[in-house]
């Protein structure tokens, strides 16, 4: 898949709002893969799929789930955990994406998860570091990526805020967001 085939795909299906983060997402990660020696196709393509089914049928989303054998304990979140390893399937069924390094990290992009690829962590941090974001503590991110230029430091800072925040809103925590933190929390330096 080329990137404008990726863009098209996108702009059609999402609201204008999330197709205009989508994009500042892949444009962050390009950046991003200059600083880290990372294939700037590859996370292009991966940051502007990387929301394709936020505003699916959850219902469709479990069916989904069971036809296509993926984790079962997917089935007790809603869509704000799903939409990346359903959307990692859908563009390869639909589209012929077949680049494990983009699936994962599209599957991955909300929870993260432990031993991430380099595309996987810069889909992971632009996601949170793209222009438009403020969410306090966000500049702090943004310094540990283009000023210490670590990646791994960045992975566990925002695993660890997205768990504080989860926590405080007694939300239940996916496994795989507990192993990205305890991995990155030992790798960090
Ligand atoms: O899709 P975006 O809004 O760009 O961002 P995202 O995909 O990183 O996050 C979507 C939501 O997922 C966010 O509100 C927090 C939530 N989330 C992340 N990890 C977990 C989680 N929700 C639960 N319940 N458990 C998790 O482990
Ligand atoms: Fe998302
Ligand atoms: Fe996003």
């Amino acid at each position: 898949m080329k990137r404008k085939e990726a863009l098209k795909v996108s702009e059609e299906k999402l609201p204008k709002k999330r197709f205009k983060h989508c994009q500042r997402v892949a444009e962050t990660a390009e950046k991003m893969a200059k600083i880290f020696n990372a294939d700037k196709d590859k996370v292009y393509l991966a940051g502007v799929l990387h929301d394709y089914s936020k505003y699916d049928d959850l219902g469709k989303m479990y069916q989904t789930v069971q036809s296509e054998g993926l984790d079962p304990e997917l089935l007790e979140y809603k869509s704000e955990v799903l939409h990346g390893p359903i959307a990692a399937v859908k563009v390869k069924n639909k589209f012929g994406l077949d680049d494990p390094d983009v699936l994962l990290a599209i599957t991955h992009h909300t929870s993260g998860a432990k031993q991430m690829g380099i595309i996987e962590k810069i889909i992971f941090v632009a996601d949170y570091i793209e222009p438009e974001r403020s969410q306090p503590g966000v500049d702090f991110i943004r310094d540990i990526i283009y000023k210490e230029e670590n990646i791994d430091r960045a992975v566990y800072q925002i695993t660890k805020a997205n768990m504080q925040h989860l926590l405080e809103k007694d939300q239940t925590i996916y496994y795989k967001t507990l192993e990205c933190l305890n991995y990155y929390n030992m790798a960090k330096e």
